[in-house]
């Protein structure tokens, strides 16, 4: 299969702005979705995530497996834990909470992730996650216990995301928490933007198609919608 994280990196260079719908595996009807896969490819998203801060390991496989009988969407898995790992899926964002002090999300996850990626054929993508704080206490906080990087503090969020990719990092990944009341800042997003020579993702709180734009302006190559896509808001670009 192509390497997804190729083709991130060429849409980036050629200023192609990409979607992801993110599915929580906890709160899709499984009969529903097949209309759920139709609904996506309606918004041309490019990727389809899948992950949740709490998802049993069973139903993440049953999901998994049955959106990839429905698409052909690409699957990347946005794992809250190691446990949220299927080999149904097409890649995985290997993650590190590089805006947390917590050493469970920054290597103890990873170390227990290893028996199921060993022999998976799942495309591994390193990436350096970074809380941002969106206005609300979001799950990933609740469940990381960590804090997130205030949205005035770009010096902060600049060097965290420069020292992600020294350390290896694929993809810089902005995050302002699920359902966030407010998304990462214009000025963040540039600001990290021109600091960085990987690909750039941005999520949480996006709810329109003026902020989805203005993300995609401020220097977002790949942009992450949940919640509005749950609620069924118009997003068609
Ligand atoms: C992806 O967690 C976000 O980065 C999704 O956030 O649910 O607010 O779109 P929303």
């Amino acid at each position: 299969s192509k390497s997804i994280i190729a083709s991130i990196k060429k849409a980036s260079k050629e200023g192609k702005k990409l979607l992801a719908i993110l599915i929580d595996p906890e709160k899709v009807i499984v009969d529903e979705i097949p209309s759920i896969t139709q609904k996506i490819e309606g918004l041309n998203a490019n990727y389809i995530f899948i992950g949740g801060s709490t998802v049993k390991k069973e139903v993440t496989e049953i999901v998994t497996k049955k959106i990839k009988e429905n698409t052909k969407i690409p699957l990347i898995l946005f794992p809250g834990d190691y446990t949220q790992i299927s080999n149904s899926a097409d890649a995985l964002l290997f993650l590190s909470l590089l805006s947390g002090r917590n050493p469970e999300y920054l290597i103890e996850q990873q170390i227990k992730a290893v028996p199921f990626l060993k022999n998976s054929t799942l495309e591994i993508i390193p990436t350096g996650y970074i809380l941002i704080d969106g206005g609300t206490i979001s799950s990933v906080l609740k469940v990381s216990k960590t804090t997130a990087i205030p949205q005035e503090n770009i010096e902060l969020a600049v060097s965290t995301a420069i020292a992600g990719m020294y350390k290896g990092k694929q993809l810089i990944y902005l995050e302002a928490g699920s359902g966030a009341k407010k998304p990462v800042n214009s000025k963040l997003i540039s600001t990290v933007k021109q600091h960085i020579s990987i690909p750039l993702i941005v999520g949480g709180g996006i709810k329109s198609k003026k902020q989805l734009q203005n993300a995609y302006k401020s220097g977002a190559d790949l942009v992450v919608i949940g919640t509005a896509f749950e609620n069924n808001l118009d997003l068609a670009i």
